[in-house]
C-alpha cells in the first residue's frame, strides 16, 4: 500500500491510536491535615491523632490510571507517614510511606505531597499511618473504580459500602506503644473490634460516635 491511501490509513491509524494514548487518568487532589480530635467510644473519651478531624479518616476515591496528589500536612507533636496500603508504587517509590524505609517522616508543621499514579489494581484498599503504633486510629478507605465506561467483572452491586474493620483501644497511642514495648510484640488486646470505627451493639456504649 503507498501513497494516498497509506498516508490516509496512517492518519486515521494515528487518530484511532490517540486517544487510547493521551487517556492519562485524573489527577486527583486530597488535603490530609493531621489533627488532634477527642473521639469517645465504650464510653471512653480520648484525644486521638486523626486526618482533617475524622475517624475513620476520609475516604480516597480514585480510577485505576488516576494520579493521586495527597498533601499531608503535620499539626500534631508525632511524626508521621501515611502508607496506602496494597498500592504498587511503580517508579513512585517515595511515596510508599514507610517511615525510615522510604522516606523520614513529616515532623509538626510539616507537608509532604504523596504523588503517585494507580496502576492495574482496582477494588477497595485502605491507607493508615506507616510509623510506630498511629495506625491504630490513623486509617481510612482508598477505592479504586475502574476506568470510565469499563465494567466490574462482576454484576454491578445493588449498594456499595466500603467496609473497614480496626480496632479499638481505650489507651492513647502513648499507651499502646508502652504495651508494644513492653511485650515487644504488637500492641496489647485491643477494647473492641470495629466496622467503619464504631464497635457493634454487644458493646457497652456502642451506639456513641453514631450520628
Ligand atoms: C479534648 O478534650 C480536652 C478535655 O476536655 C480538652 O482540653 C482538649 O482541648 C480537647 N481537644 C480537642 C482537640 O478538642
Ligand atoms: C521525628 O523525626 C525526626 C527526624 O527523623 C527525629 O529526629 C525526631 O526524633 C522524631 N521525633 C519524634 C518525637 O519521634
Ligand atoms: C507528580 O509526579 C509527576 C511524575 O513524576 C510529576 O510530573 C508532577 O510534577 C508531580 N506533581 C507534583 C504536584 O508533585
Ligand atoms: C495486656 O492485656 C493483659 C490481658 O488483658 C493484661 O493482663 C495486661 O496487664 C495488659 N498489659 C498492659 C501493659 O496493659
Ligand atoms: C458493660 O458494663 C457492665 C456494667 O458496668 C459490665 O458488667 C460488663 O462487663 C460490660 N460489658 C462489656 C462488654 O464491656
Ligand atoms: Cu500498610
Amino acid at each position: 500500500m503507498g501513497g494516498f491511501v497509506g498516508i490516509l490509513f496512517s492518519l486515521v491509524a494515528i487518530i484511532v491510536l490517540l486517544p487510547i494514548h493521551s487517556v492519562g487518568g485524573t489527577t486527583r487532589s486530597y488535603e490530609f491535615n493531621i489533627q488532634l480530635k477527642n473521639v469517645t467510644r465504650l464510653c471512653h473519651t480520648k484525644s486521638m491523632v486523626t486526618v482533617n478531624g475524622k475517624f475513620p479518616g476520609p475516604r480516597i476515591v480514585a480510577r485505576e490510571g488516576d494520579r493521586l496528589l495527597i498533601k499531608v500536612t503535620n499539626h500534631v507533636p508525632n511524626n508521621i507517614t501515611i502508607h496506602w496500603h496494597g498500592i504498587r508504587q511503580l517508579r513512585s517509590g517515595w511515596a510508599d510511606g514507610p517511615a525510615y524505609i522510604t522516606q523520614c517522616p513529616i515532623q509538626t508543621g510539616q507537608s509532604y505531597v504523596y504523588n503517585y499514579t494507580v496502576v492495574g489494581q482496582r477494588g477497595t484498599l485502605f491507607w493508615h499511618a506507616h510509623i510506630s503504633w498511629l495506625r491504630a486510629s490513623l486509617y481510612g478507605p482508598l477505592i479504586i473504580l475502574p476506568k470510565l465506561n469499563v465494567p466490574y467483572p462482576f454484576t454491578k452491586p445493588y449498594k456499595e459500602v466500603p467496609i473497614i474493620f480496626g480496632e479499638w483501644f481505650n489507651t492513647n497511642p502513648e499507651g499502646i506503644i508502652a504495651q508494644a514495648t513492653q511485650t515487644g510484640g504488637g500492641p496489647n488486646v485491643s477494647d473492641a473490634y470495629t466496622f467503619n470505627g464504631l464497635p457493634g451493639p454487644l458493646y457497652n456504649c456502642s451506639a456513641e460516635g453514631i450520628s
